[in-house]
């Protein structure tokens, strides 16, 4: 559960930090399984197969990819980290306790060159919370010390500044950016609005898992539900999972055969 300066923090800030959400003695296993999987992407060419996240400009250099339930990918430790009380009961303090899985991703630092993204909202531009709720979390969990993701504080509530409009893409630093430092095992939550990047140089080890979970409810992300099912139904996922986690799949297959607009983000307010 998130204490209530956190969810405050959530609301007003765009983002709070939940420390040691996977236990110390969790990480060793963790981080053996996530270099399994990269390596397996890095062997991978191209952007298709996993929906890796490739360098621009230099398409040979992954930092990222979608797709960890992909069977050639899949690692139980990836949906063991579903099966975390502390994850679950911080992630209903915002978003109530019917959830829905939304993404299992994950980012890391690339080898042979530095990944510097430009400031971004995740979605349109122009999007922004007035009151600062959101129904999905996208959340960052380092396997350790990270201090790649910046942000602006609290532009998740309003419109950008004529500054943040003029910086939209670019890596310039920003006023009021914030640098977040997480430590082996946190998490930290973010909402889809806040102005915020990812940089991380070739020299450090970056490797975060970064996952996305919905109100059960919440009328958005579609897109992957097939995929996920059959990945899902192939390796018998609902077997390593506690009822908890098992109903986080559940509710998303739940979705299947209604249609959606993945453009659309209720509740959320545009400029124009
Ligand atoms: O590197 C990060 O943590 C941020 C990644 C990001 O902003 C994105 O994938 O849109």
């Amino acid at each position: 559960m998130l204490a209530d300066s956190q969810i405050k923090q959530f609301y007003s800030e765009g983002y709070t930090i939940v420390r040691d959400v996977i236990p110390q003695t969790k990480l060793p296993e963790y981080r053996e399984a996530y270099e399994r999987m990269v390596e397996k992407v890095r062997a991978h060419p191209g952007r298709e197969k996993y929906n890796t996240r490739l360098i621009q400009g230099n398409d040979k250099v992954c930092w990222g990819c979608d797709f960890l339930l992909h069977p050639d990918l899949y690692e139980p430790a990836f949906t063991d980290y579903l099966n975390n009380r502390k994850l679950l009961t911080s992630l209903g303090s915002i978003l109530g306790d019917d959830l829905r899985i939304s993404g299992l991703k994950a980012i890391w630092s690339p080898v042979r060159a530095n990944y510097d993204l430009g400031w971004h909202r995740d979605g349109p531009k122009d999007i922004y919370s007035e009151d600062g709720t959101q129904a999905y979390i996208q959340f960052n969990t380092a396997l350790y010390h990270d201090e790649s993701f910046r942000l602006v504080p609290g532009s998740h509530l309003r419109p950008l500044t004529e500054e943040e409009d003029t910086k939209y893409r670019s890596v310039e630093d920003i006023t009021n950016q914030l640098v977040c430092m997480l430590e082996p095992g946190d998490a930290m939550f973010m909402h889809a609005a806040v102005l915020h990047r990812g940089k991380a140089s070739s020299s450090t080890k970056r490797r975060t898992l970064h996952y996305i979970i919905a109100s059960s409810d919440y009328e958005v992300g579609t897109k992957r539900l097939n995929q996920f099912k059959g990945w899902y139904d192939e390796m018998r996922l609902d077997e390593k999972l506690e009822p908890a986690a098992k109903k986080l799949f559940d509710n998303f297959f739940a979705w299947q055969g209604k249609t959606f607009d993945d453009h659309y983000y209720p509740g959320l307010n545009y400029k124009n």
